[in-house]
This record gives structure tokens, sequence and C-alpha cells, in this order.
């Protein structure tokens, strides 16, 4: 009997009715199962398909009534819901088994998959490595934390699934089986989820479970991993590496030159480092060096990662309003200064818990003047003997530019999640552009 026939005779609920949980309802009605849905939201993103498309399944939205989950026997839970919310832990005392639409997709998944996680890097390593198979020829998908329920490739004639995972979808995994899988880089994120670090590392982790090929960076000892077919990746010292030749610096695998690192569109020494992972992670598939080349070399990147934006009065401004944690903002001030140009940085918004401190070095070496706004500015504003508190993004761009001087960069990498201001990361990167583009 096979997984699904299974779940026909049970009792399943689906709790959070966001993109996953939606991807789950339509991907349970597809194959004849009737879930009953649970969002403690009044009215969750995907109420209104319901009401349209399956008035059929039981919805209760709003806060959750005592017991509430207590009559399923298996819980698709959203990955924004913690396990030790406090219902979902009753049910899992309960004996209710509680899994997440990547656990339920690799129960029922039997083509190869690539997997990524990080605290950094996720989206554009998956990126670029779904450009690399479309452009070898190969049937590709590309979902999960990217933004794509990943359930919808089950039913899809495809030679590789590429996936992007966070900490969230991993704790609630458990039968994933990868080709080859990474943790790109860890550094503290969702502190406000997690009781402590090491938590977040044992959740990361967890993509390592069921893999082939175990992808590491040599430079971050918490991605590493005891595995029998273990390969690093690192600008240095690693089997994927940079290295010098008599033609400039290559991508080497193994030591073997592959591609002139001036075919990767992409620029910044972390960018290298994500070329590097694609290559790792793709190595089971015997890809010709010209595919990477094509893809490296027309691959620009996704909006709000380092973006310039525009050049002003001889003042370059940069967009990296997804740099939501304090690792990605040191990147991009160690990415884009150089020793003749000085940065005014613009940060703030909702610190999820985490140590800010990490900042305080390579602000005072790179910057300028910072302008700090959001709920945790404050956290923020001592960092700097030329710090401003702002009240709105609006004020920072305009004091930046006022104070900029010629050869300067304006760069938006707040550390932060944009949720206290913004309906997200995307949102707070668009208005940046917009008064940018009013200068
Ligand atoms: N929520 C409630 N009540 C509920 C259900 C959800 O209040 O009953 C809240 C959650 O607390 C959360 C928000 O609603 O703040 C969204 O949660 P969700 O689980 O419904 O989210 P989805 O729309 O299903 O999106 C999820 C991922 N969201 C999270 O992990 C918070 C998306 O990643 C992902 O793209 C999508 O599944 C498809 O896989 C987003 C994200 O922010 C981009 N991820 C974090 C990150 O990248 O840092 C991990
Ligand atoms: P994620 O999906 O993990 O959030 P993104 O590719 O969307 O990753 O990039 C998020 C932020 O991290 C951006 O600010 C980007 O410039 C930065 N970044 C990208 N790659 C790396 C890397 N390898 N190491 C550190 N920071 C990175």
């Amino acid at each position: 009997m096979s997984y699904l026939d299974t779940l026909k005779q049970k009792e399943v609920t689906v709790l959070g009715l966001g993109i996953s949980g939606l991807g789950t309802v339509q991907f349970l009605l597809q194959h004849g199962i009737l879930p009953k849905v649970v969002d403690t939201r009044s009215v969750p993103p995907g109420a209104d398909w319901l009401a349209h498309n399956a008035p059929e399944c039981e919805a209760v939205f709003g806060p959750l009534a005592e017991g509430a989950l207590l009559k399923a026997d298996v819980i698709v839970i959203s990955p924004g819901i913690p396990l030790y919310d406090r219902y979902v832990a009753e049910a899992i005392t309960s004996g209710i088994e509680v899994i997440g639409d990547v656990e339920l997709f690799a129960r029922l998944n039997t083509t190869p998959i690539v997997a990524v996680t990080g605290s950094n890097g996720k989206s554009t390593v998956v990126s670029l490595a779904h450009a690399v198979c479309q452009a070898a020829g190969l049937k590709v998908g590309l979902g999960g934390n990217i933004g794509t329920s990943v359930l919808e490739f089950l039913d899809q004639d495809l030679d590789v699934i590429i996936l992007e995972l966070s900490s969230f979808q991993l704790e609630t995994t458990r039968s994933l089986k990868c080709t080859s899988s990474m943790i790109l880089n860890i550094t503290e994120d969702h502190m406000d989820r997690y009781p402590d670090f090491d938590a977040y590392c044992a959740a990361k982790k967890r993509i390592y479970q069921q893999t082939d090929c175990l992808v590491y960076n040599i430079h971050d000892e918490r991605t590493h991993h005891t595995h029998p077919h273990a390969v690093s990746v690192g600008l240095e010292g690693a089997d994927y590496c940079v290295l010098p030749t008599s033609q400039g610096d290559y991508f080497c695998a193994d030591g073997q030159p592959v591609l002139s690192v001036e075919h990767l569109a992409l620029s910044g020494k972390h960018n290298q480092f994500n070329a590097l992972a694609v290559m790792a992670l793709l190595s089971s598939f015997k890809i010709e060096p010209d595919a990477f080349k094509a893809a490296f070399l027309t691959f620009t990147g996704l909006s709000h990662r380092c973006q310039l934006v525009a050049e002003v009065a001889g003042v370059k401004y940069f967009n990296d309003s997804k740099a939501t944690n304090v690792g990605a903002t040191v990147t991009a001030l160690e990415s884009l200064h150089n020793d003749a140009q000085k940065i005014i940085l613009i940060l703030g918004g909702d610190a999820k818990g985490a140590d800010v401190t990490p900042l305080q070095a390579p602000i005072l070496a790179h910057c300028r003047a910072i302008y700090c706004f959001g709920k945790d500015a404050a956290l923020f504003s001592a960092m700097h003997p030329q710090s401003n508190l702002v009240s709105s993004l609006k004020d920072a761009v305009l004091g930046a530019s006022q104070l900029a001087q010629g050869g300067d960069i304006v760069l938006l990498a707040p550390a932060c999640a944009s949720i206290d201001m913004y309906p997200n990361y995307m949102a707070r990167g668009d208005e940046f552009c917009k008064w940018v583009e009013e200068l």
C-alpha cells in the first residue's frame, strides 16, 4: 500500500494556510484526501482559494480552541509554526504524528534531489544551480523556502529537483533522500525561534540525514559532518576552490581547473563561493563545463541581494534588503568596501533576538556613518561615532545622500527582518529603490 493510500484512511489536519499549507491542501485534494484546515489567523492567505475551490474542507480560522488539534491522526504543519507551540506540543505528546510538507513530499518522491540550507546564500545557490541544470538541458524543478510548495513536483516528470530548505522546514523532515546536500554556512538567525544557537545548528544539520554526497563549507566548522562521501567547498584549500593559473584565477575541482572565475557575472567573493557550491552540489550529474559557463555568464543575481540601484552624483546606492541577519550584512560590508570607498550603512528592523556584536568591527572599519531605523535601531546606534537614529527609510536615504562624498557607497543591508515595518524584505527594498530614484 502506498503512503497516500495509508493517508486516505487517516484524519489529516493541515495546520497553517500559507504557501506551504495551501500547496499541501491542493495536493491532498488532488489525491482524494479531504483534510481539515486550521490556521490561527482569522483570514489566512489561502482562505479565499479554499472558500472558492474546496468549500467541502472543514476550515477553522482564528485563535485555537482547547484540544483543537487532538482529533487528527496526522498534522501537516506550516514551517512558520514552531513545534513547541502549546497546541502542537500537546498533539505530539498525545501521539499524533506531526510532519511538514517537505516530509510528506520526501515520503513520496522518487526524483533525484539537490538540497541546500544555510544562514545566507541559499536562494542564490539554488537559483544558480537551477540555471546550470537548465543550460545542461535537464528537466529541473526549483522550490521550497525560495517560495513554492515542494509538493507540486510530485506530479511532474523531472530529472532533478533543487530544494532550498530552511531550518524551520528541516525540523519536521526526516525521510528526505538527497543525491547531494549542503549547509552553506551557519551564523546566528531566528534566535527568537530557537532556545540557543546549537538548536538552530542541529535543525540545519538534519539536511545531512540521508545524502549520497555531503557538501560542506571548509571554512565553517558548523557545516562539517562525518560522511563516506564528503566534499569540501571554500575559496582556498578545498576540493572545490579557486586556484591561480597562467590564465588567471579558475574555479577548480579536485585541483583541476574547470572554468575561469571571469565567467561568473555575479560579483563578490561570497558569490565565487556560491558558484563553487553549485559545482560541488551538481558533481554527480556529469554536467559539461559549457553548461556551467553559460549559466554563470547569464545569471546576474536575484533582486534585493547587493543590487546596484543607481549612481547619483558619484555615489553608488546598493539594495541588500535580503540581508536579514547579521552574517549577511557583514558579508555585504566586506565584499563592497575597498580602501578608496567608504560605506554609509542603513540598518535596523527586527533583529530576531540575534547577537549583533559581530557587526561592530566591520562597521567601524568600513563605514563613514550609519543610519539606524526600525524596532531594534537602538541595538546598532552605538556602533559608530557618526550614528543617526531615524524614524523612516526615507529619512535614512535622504540623510545618507547629503552626507555621502563622491565615490562613497550607500548600502541598505539591515541585518534584520522587515516585519516590524513592512510586509516583507521585498517591500522594504522596493521602498529604498523608490527613495533613491527620487534623489
Ligand atoms: N502563522 C500564524 N498562524 C498559523 C500559521 C502561520 O500566525 O496558523 C504565521 C507564522 O507565524 C508565520 C507566517 O504566518 O509568521 C507565515 O507562516 P507560514 O508557515 O504560513 O508560511 P508559508 O506561507 O507557508 O511560507 C513558508 C515559509 N515561511 C516561513 O517559514 C515563515 C516561506 O519562507 C516559504 O517560502 C514557503 O513556506 C514555501 O516553502 C519564507 C521565510 O521567511 C520566505 N522563511 C524563513 C527565512 O527564509 O528566513 C525561514
Ligand atoms: P538566503 O536564501 O539564504 O537568504 P540569499 O541568496 O537570498 O540567501 O542572500 C541573502 C543575503 O546573504 C544577501 O544579503 C546576500 O548578499 C548574502 N549572501 C549571499 N551569499 C552569501 C554567502 N555565501 N555568504 C554570506 N552571505 C551571502
